[in-house]
């Protein structure tokens, strides 16, 4: 049985939270990090030296990265429509995955863990501000590359491109602090992800 090591409010285990019920995959779900189990111990970092979660754990494989925990995902599983394996509808995903990962994490602990958690050292009103405007131009990039294509980010069909992109943008909406222009590709994406159960249940699910 696949274990996944992670709290389920964390950001980076509600994306592997969403791709686990996507996949209908049975695991052992363990509370580990900030306000359950302590990440910093020898058991833990025996798993995972940067004590970060999520980790997931099958048979002999253990891995850490949730994009690269994705990636492993829909590979072990043979998800085609979600991972193509052809060179080109594989990049189309890659590019958004590693989008993500590069240029949103940083506007994302300016404008929600400082701006909306008030969390140190993330609250420096310099580093809030940067990041909500960040996020903001970020939000308008998606937008246009939404209304010129789309319907999801790869294309016709919803693949793993959708989920690191698609919960930061429901992060985005979520945002009690922020000053949101109408991006209206932006918002039609959000109702469209919403359609999905799995996308419910653990992203737009009560939690920003
Ligand atoms: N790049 C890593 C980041 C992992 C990370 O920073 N996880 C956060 C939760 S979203 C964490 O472990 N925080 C400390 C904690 O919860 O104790 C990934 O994508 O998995």
């Amino acid at each position: 049985m696949l274990r996944l090591l992670g709290r389920r409010n964390a950001y980076n285990v509600r994306k592997v939270l969403w791709l686990l019920d996507e996949l209908g995959l049975e695991f052992a779900q363990e509370d580990w990090g900030r306000g359950h189990r302590d990440t910093k111990v020898p058991e833990f970092l025996a798993l995972n030296p940067l004590g970060t979660v999520p980790v997931l754990v099958d048979g002999e494989a253990v891995l850490r990265e949730s994009h690269v925990i994705l990636r492993y995902l829909a590979t072990r599983q043979g998800a085609e429509a979600l991972y193509p394996t052809a060179l080109l509808p594989r990049v189309q995903v890659e590019q958004w995955l590693d989008w993500v990962a590069y240029e949103l994490t940083q506007p994302m602990r300016g404008a929600y863990l400082g701006g909306e958690l008030g969390l140190e050292p993330w609250n420096n009103p310099w580093f809030v501000a940067q990041g909500r405007a960040e996020y903001g131009a970020k939000m308008a990039v998606l937008d246009a590359a939404l209304a010129r294509g789309g319907p999801f980010l790869a294309g016709a069909d919803f693949t793993l491109a959708d989920i690191p992109a698609g919960f930061v943008v429901h992060r985005w909406f979520s945002m009690q602090e922020v000053q949101r222009t109408p991006l209206p590709a932006l918002a039609a994406y959000y109702e469209r992800l919403s359609a999905r159960p799995a996308f419910l249940r653990h992203i737009r699910n009560g939690l920003p």
